[in-house]
């Protein structure tokens, strides 16, 4: 497959699409839309992989010149892609703190449900596998908010611009980042991926599935 383009935003779609994170056909989203393709985070199952993936998310973050003190990965998908990311961070030259939580609150030995570095009183940058209607999202938002951290940023692989219901005319991340004043960076969202569609001969044919739900669910 040949792109025009070589950046984090190709390069990573071309990631998932080789990991098979990235698959096209008919799916059930949680909102409850039939989506023409989806992103599966857990398809980046190996070192390699996740290292692949992480250096786009630090370009995706090198290119917004966002300011931060501590990383936070959400239960579940979101832990390893919050693990990755503080690793390629240090290949950088910059070693951040990292925390993430659990979904059961322990009751026994050091108990909580947030584990490693402390959020209190730190500028926080979630790190989330993808955007559809904002509620995971949502949630870290409360667990950080509860820990005393004040979220700085969102960084997400894939944003899929949706509208939340069909009356809104932002998707759920931009009203996410305006509700909240919280930047809200992905390494890609659906208009890169029709783009990546477009330019590719194999994929091509998923373009006019992805163009429709676009002009149903989607932002222009
Ligand atoms: P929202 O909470 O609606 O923003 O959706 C995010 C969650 O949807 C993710 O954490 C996944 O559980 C799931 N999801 C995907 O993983 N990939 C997709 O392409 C779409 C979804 C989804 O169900 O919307």
């Amino acid at each position: 497959m040949t792109h025009t383009t070589s950046d984090h935003r190709s390069r990573f779609l071309d990631l998932a699409l080789r990991a098979d994170a990235l698959r096209f056909g008919e799916f059930t989203l949680k909102s409850g839309r039939i989506s023409p393709y989806f992103f599966n985070a857990g398809q980046f199952n190996s070192g390699a992989t996740l290292a692949g993936l992480a250096a786009c998310y630090a370009d995706a973050m090198d290119a917004a010149g966002l300011q931060f003190d501590v990383l936070f990965g959400p239960a579940y998908k979101g832990i390893p892609l919050a693990t990755a990311l503080a690793c390629e961070y240090a290949r950088r030259g910059r070693d951040l703190p990292l925390a993430f939580n659990r979904k059961e609150a322990k009751t026994h030995g050091e108990g909580g449900n947030l584990i490693g570095a402390t959020l209190t009183g730190k500028r926080v940058l979630i790190v989330d596998d993808v955007i559809t209607a904002g509620t995971a999202i949502r949630e870290a938002l409360g667990i950080i908010a509860a820990a005393g951290g004040h979220t700085a940023g969102i960084v997400i692989a894939l944003d899929r611009q949706e509208r939340v219901r069909e009356d809104a005319t932002e998707s759920a991340a931009q009203s996410v980042a305006h509700e909240h004043a919280i930047p809200v960076v992905a390494v890609a969202g659906l208009g890169d991926l029709l783009a990546f569609v477009g330019e590719s001969n194999e994929l091509s044919t998923y373009r006019d599935a992805l163009l429709a739900y676009r002009a149903r669910y989607g932002i222009a």
